[in-house]
């Protein structure tokens, strides 16, 4: 049977692409029946999906309506921008339309007119999706490409920001980093950030319009020149890690930060040349559907995953309810060339009836007890079925059993509490004298000092004597001639004499007093 199998697969339409198909409906000595596969979803025009922003508010020209020149006409200023009149207006969605009539139509932003203000824009792309990109990243500025920019990224919707790549004419200068070039990179440096002068110096304005985000060039590096070896990639995308995430983005952001100057200094005296104009963003990759699904569909507003192999959410990310038996894991390329779909499996399936509510991918049967268990339960989980919270934690109430976040850390602070163990709702059990559901706080008539302690003095009831006043309840500052806890002791009281021939028995009492003190203190705390 597993001959035939094997046969049965080698056989598929494997021609047609790798890691196209999910699965596949096969028949074996047993039957028929579906054999699954890893697959992901084929590369789009990114750009037909995305949401765009352009930064500072402002920054886009034409309101109020202005003229301006080119590098190659200085002094023949007659282009307007006026952003009333649809053909004199230069709109960020001109930056993604297409161009069927070979016309460039381009978002452009005003001039630098507060020259030596910098003229700063960033064109921020949101998919609200991950996508893995699977070709370059190319950027087409009309009137000269910027003298600066940088590209950055975010893979969390744009929560966190990480630069992408540096561009500038001069990288020391700009950003204080050596000039590199992503052909050059080798199989340990391909995820690295570097700063390239390769797309930002002047060749005139019609000459050298792009500016690229090398994806090829780096897939290259483990496929070969034409990426004849996508195997070899497929491979390196397993098993380097960071290398897959490298190229997987939710947003992208060119921050530009100087334009074209056309080869020379600022010309403070014509400012109506410098300024951004883009095109075209051409970005193409694929939906990060984690290997389960091959189709990816545009539905309001958003890109989703059409998953198979039981699992759910945007990018595949979860099993399907009622298929947690085991944890959920992405499929994977390897063994090349159908991968593994790694999939969901329905409670009580792969495992007899153990139910590890997604804790655990292991049973074990437990001969003399009769009994199957899960083993290794993850997530603070334990128990047969990892249905209860490890000791420490605590069920958090608002999540189902299967979640990864079901437990929480109990957190009892230290010093304050008996234990490190809480109750269902959180509680920790306090020392004496702690109070609060993590015991960090003291009940009234206690101070805080590595633990509750009673309080020495306050301002009610153990009032400090003789002037002396209360120190954090912890003790009284005595005014001199003064002692005793409370002060209530005159230094001269045991004998008149107080003098230095007597000193030495005076401090002599001050002492046991001391102790005396300490004594009663320690009492309380027990
Ligand atoms: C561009 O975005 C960066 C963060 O990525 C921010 O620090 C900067 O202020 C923004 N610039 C403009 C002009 O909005
Ligand atoms: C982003 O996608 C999620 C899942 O498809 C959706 O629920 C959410 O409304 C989307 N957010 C925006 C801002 O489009
Ligand atoms: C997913 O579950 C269905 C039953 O709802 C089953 O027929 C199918 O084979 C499962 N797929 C995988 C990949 O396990
Ligand atoms: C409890 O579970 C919910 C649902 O998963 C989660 O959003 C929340 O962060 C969890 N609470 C804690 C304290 O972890
Ligand atoms: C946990 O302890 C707190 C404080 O002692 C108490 O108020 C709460 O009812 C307890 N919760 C349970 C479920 O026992
Ligand atoms: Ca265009």
């Amino acid at each position: 049977m597993l001959y035939l199998v094997a046969l049965l697969s080698h056989c598929l339409p494997l021609a047609m692409g790798q890691y196209d198909i999910c699965k596949s409906w096969v028949t074996t000595d047993d039957g028929p029946s579906w054999e699954f596969y890893a697959c992901q979803p084929k590369a789009m025009r990114m750009k037909d999906y995305v949401t765009v922003r352009v930064d500072p508010a402002g920054i886009t020209c034409g309101d109020p309506p202005e003229r301006f020149c080119t590098h190659e006409n200085p002094y023949l200023c007659s282009d307007e921008c006026d952003a009333s009149n649809p053909d004199l207006a230069h709109p960020p969605k001109l930056m993604f339309d297409s161009e069927d009539e070979g016309l460039a139509t381009y978002w452009q932003s005003v001039t630098w007119r507060r020259y030596p203000e910098p003229l700063l824009a960033n064109i921020t792309l949101s998919w609200n999706k991950s996508i893995e990109l699977t070709d370059d990243i190319v950027i087409t500025f009309e009137y000269g490409r910027p003298t600066i920019m940088m590209l950055e990224k975010s893979l969390d919707n744009g929560r966190t920001w990480h630069p992408y790549q540096y561009y500038a004419d001069d990288c020391m200068e700009a950003f204080s980093m050596p000039a590199r070039r992503v052909r050059d990179l080798s199989t340990t440096s391909a995820n690295r950030v570097l700063c390239t002068e390769e797309y930002s110096r002047w060749a005139g304005s019609k000459k050298e319009k792009t500016v690229r985000f090398e994806v090829r060039d780096r897939f290259a590096i483990f496929a070969g020149p034409d990426l004849k070896n996508m195997d070899n990639l497929y491979t390196r995308l397993e098993s380097a890690k960071g290398l897959k995430d490298f190229f997987t983005v939710t947003d992208l952001r060119m921050r530009l930060l100087r334009p074209a100057l056309g080869g020379t200094y600022v010309q403070r005296e014509n400012l109506y040349k410098y300024f951004y104009a883009v095109s075209n963003i051409e970005v193409t990759g694929r939906c990060k559907c984690n290997l389960h699904a091959n189709l990816c569909t545009f539905k309001e507003g958003s890109l989703q995953c059409e998953c198979e192999h039981n699992t759910t959410g945007q990018d595949c990310g979860k099993c399907k309810k009622n298929f947690r038996s085991r944890s959920w894991r992405a499929g994977s390329y390897l063994p090349l060339p159908n991968g593994s779909p790694n999939a969901c499996a329905a409670a009580g399936s792969a495992f007899g009836n153990c139910e590890c509510y997604g804790h655990s991918n292991r049973c074990s049967y437990i001969d003399f007890l009769n009994v199957v268990t899960c083993v290794s339960c993850k997530h603070n989980t334990r128990g047969q079925h990892c249905q209860h919270c490890r000791l420490g934690f605590y069920r958090n109430s608002s999540a189902e059993l299967d979640d990864e976040n079901v437990c929480i850390e109990c957190n009892c602070n230290q010093i304050g509490s008996m234990h490190d163990r809480c109750n269902e709702t959180g509680y920790c059990e306090c020392k004496e004298g702690a109070t609060g559901p993590k015991c960090d706080d003291c009940l009234p008539n206690y101070y805080w000092r590595q633990g509750c302690f009673p309080n020495v003095c306050d301002d009610e009831l153990l009032l400090c004597q003789n002037g002396g006043t209360c120190y954090q309840n912890q003790r009284c500052i005595c005014p001199v001639g003064f002692k005793g806890v409370l002060c209530q002791q005159s230094r001269c009281e045991a004998d008149k004499d107080c003098d230095g021939a007597s000193s030495v028995r005076s401090s002599l009492g001050a002492v046991l007093l001391g102790v005396l003190a300490l004594q009663l203190h320690g009492w309380g705390d027990l």
